[in-house]
């Protein structure tokens, strides 16, 4: 795994339907994301805050909030993210709501087509953010970003990484879904978009899950970890904008993590959705570093 690492911080809670993930990035680096992963020998430079427009705090325009504001966010954070992996490093990117996937997997995208990598992206949310302006009951932008880096979405925004469709839906694997709109679920069905839902893992086992999830990437794949922390249950992360019970628990979590370290194949990470101002004492800060360092190898030692 690359062991050069920058941090993105991308204050905005621009496309969410709840104020406070603009606070996401400073409550990692309370929690002492640098310094954690330095523990594990990895050089890690943090690259400080993108800055975009304020949160105007508007109704939705044609079923999108704040459509422009986004659009600009995501420009930013594409040429940001584009730029780090140009350099040989790993991006983390520090949300920020999770409207910032489209910029932050769209130059992941790009990036491997410049270097003839194949993509895998792994969703790891509560949702399925497959909504589009038709089908969406918010108008809330980080319920699409799947959708958009697919191709369906409006034309700013499916076309920031230069090439559209970003991403195809048969390099997504999507686990911990349990909270999927009604058109939404349709248009999942209709793409064909791979689905380790909560039912899922309930019958058959994180382990199962991730075995499938992780099936086929070899040495010249580049995973791609979008970790929207709403993905975790509520009971070990409070501080996120849309709770859904029935989430993973830590362990559950913590082998997801471990699966994906042992692939070692992790080449960009997102860790999206963290609201300071609904969390306690920045425990869910505390729980998204803690699996954070499992995707570096916390556990590897105990291993081998
Ligand atoms: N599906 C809902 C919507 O589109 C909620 C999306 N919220 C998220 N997604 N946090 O991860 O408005
Ligand atoms: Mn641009
Ligand atoms: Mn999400
Ligand atoms: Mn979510």
């Amino acid at each position: 795994m690359n062991t050069k690492i920058s941090l993105i911080g991308a204050p905005t809670d621009i496309g969410a339907g709840s104020r406070g993930a603009s606070m996401g990035p400073e409550a990692l680096r309370v929690a002492n994301i640098a310094s954690v992963l330095q523990g594990h020998g990895l050089e890690v430079l943090d690259k400080g805050n993108l800055s975009g427009p304020s949160n105007p705090w508007l109704p939705p325009v044609n079923g999108y909030r704040h459509l422009a504001e986004v659009t600009a966010w995501n420009h930013s954070l594409h040429d940001a993210v584009y730029t780090e992996l140009q350099g040989g490093r790993l991006p983390i990117v520090l949300g920020g709501d999770h409207c910032l996937g489209i910029g932050s997997i769209s130059a992941v995208a790009r990036h491997c087509r410049d270097v003839g990598k194949k993509l895998r992206v792994l969703w790891l949310d509560a949702h399925a953010d497959f909504n589009t302006n038709t089908l969406t009951p918010s108008g809330n932008i980080h319920g699409m970003p799947v959708a958009c880096l697919c191709g369906f979405g409006p034309q700013e925004l499916i076309e920031i990484g230069g090439q559209v469709p970003a991403i195809s839906p048969k390099w997504v694997r999507q686990i911990g879904i349990r909270s999927v709109d009604e058109g939404e679920k349709r248009f999942v069905h209709e793409q064909d978009l791979e689905v380790f839902d909560m039912r899922y893992i309930d019958e058959m086992g994180m382990r199962a899950a991730m075995e499938l999830a992780l099936a086929l990437i070899d040495s010249n794949t580049h995973l791609h970890v979008s970790f929207d922390v709403d993905f975790l249950d509520p009971d070990i992360a409070p501080g996120v904008g849309t709770t859904v019970r029935g989430g993973p628990t830590y362990r559950e979590a913590q082998l997801c993590m471990e699966m994906i370290a042992d692939t070692g194949r992790m080449g960009s990470l997102d860790v999206f959705e963290l609201n300071p101002a609904l969390d306690e004492r920045n425990r869910t800060a505390e729980v998204a570093v803690d699996l954070i360092e499992s995707l570096f190898g916390k556990s590897t030692l105990m291993r081998k």
